[in-house]
């Protein structure tokens, strides 16, 4: 992939900014969807929370692959040829700092890996494939900068491979029901039978976990998640001129109980208007808010184990294996694709 093709990718994806926000605050409620908090400052940010002591997701789910790297990987190759190998695509790769414990087992099992991590980050896949490239000998990275949720994905399928699509730390989460959904089945599309898929999801409250636990994991003491919240309103400004003030909004999460999921909001602390100018052939936009009426940002659905094989088989893909944490926070399932 040159540098090029990411530049132009790049306009294409700050003409999305500028749709999303644009019918986002246009509707009601207002929404702003979650991938528009992935700028540079955004990733950063989000690398933070992913090691605030309140955020149990990654490092859980890390140990989840630490503990079962090489039986993941087996298990994918499973019905292999000898020559077959498998290639390694990840939908949202960001960073891939947890990847990196695949790619090892992967390269012990079979010598070398082709890995293509996908997402709208550039910045956090130039980081990703430099971090790999430099500690894991053996791999091929082949970065792709794609909103996998429009586009199709840029799948290179080589000779004697079958494919093993990632799509880990719980960020199959943030979608409805239906658009979960879609997203697999746009994975789906992409595979043949007897490719596979592992997928992470947060898990469901249980024993080890209540309400409490999960409304700190994403309104953490250091202040982090309502940092990272508020970056859109900045990266609205920056990308689109809009002249939102962050002082008149605060971070406000609540447990959807009702259909299992964390909400994210960004409150209105005043009467206010915004304004985003005129883009792309499109006129100034004046958006009011009342005194305490939100934008939803962000939607984060915490599965039962069955509430995944459901999702899973929803879009033609057979949940084979499940590995949890002892404390059932987590779960990392692999499904093949039928
Ligand atoms: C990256 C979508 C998995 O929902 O837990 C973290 C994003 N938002 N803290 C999540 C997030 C607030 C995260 N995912």
């Amino acid at each position: 992939m040159s540098t090029f093709a990411i530049a132009s990718e790049s306009v294409l994806i700050s003409q999305a900014v500028a749709r999303e926000a644009r019918s986002g605050v246009l509707g009601t409620p207002k929404t702003l969807a979650p991938w528009l908090f992935y700028d540079e400052a955004g990733s950063h940010l989000f690398e933070q929370i992913t090691e605030l002591p309140e955020y149990y997701l990654t490092r859980t789910e890390r140990s989840i692959f630490a503990a079962h790297a090489e039986e993941i990987l087996r298990e994918a190759a499973r019905g292999q040829g000898p020559a077959g190998k498998l290639t390694l695509i990840e939908l949202g790769a960001g960073t891939a700092t947890k990847t990196g414990i695949l790619l090892a087992a992967a390269v012990r099992q079979q010598g070398s890996v082709v890995y293509q991590p996908v997402d709208v980050s550039e910045t956090a896949l130039a980081e990703a494939s430099e971090n790999i490239l430099t500690n894991i000998p053996g791999v091929t990275v082949r970065c792709q900068v794609t909103d996998y949720t429009r586009e199709a994905l840029p799948l290179d399928r080589l000779r004697n491979t079958r494919t093993l699509a990632l799509y880990i730390g719980s960020s199959i989460g943030n979608f409805t029901p239906v658009e979960a959904r879609d997203v697999l089945r746009n994975l789906r599309a992409q595979l043949l039978p007897g490719d596979t898929l592992l997928i992470g999801t947060d898990l469901a409250p249980g024993e080890h976990k209540n309400e409490a636990m999960l409304l700190a994991a994403y309104d953490d003491a250091a202040g982090t998640t309502a940092a990272f919240n508020l970056n859109v309103l900045t990266r609205l400004n920056r990308d689109l001129g809009a002249d939102f003030d962050r002082k008149n909004f605060r971070h406000k999460v609540r447990w959807n109980g009702a259909v299992s999921r964390i909400e994210m909001h960004l409150e209105s602390l005043t009467e206010q208007t915004v304004r985003i100018p005129a883009s792309y052939g499109v006129p100034t936009l004046t958006v009011d808010f009342a005194h305490g009426e939100t934008i939803h940002t962000e939607n984060s659905y915490k599965f039962t184990p069955a509430a995944v094989r459901t999702l899973l088989l929803s879009a033609c893909f057979k949940a084979t294996k499940t590995w949890q944490d002892p404390k059932d926070l987590f779960a990392v399932t692999l499904a093949t694709a039928i």
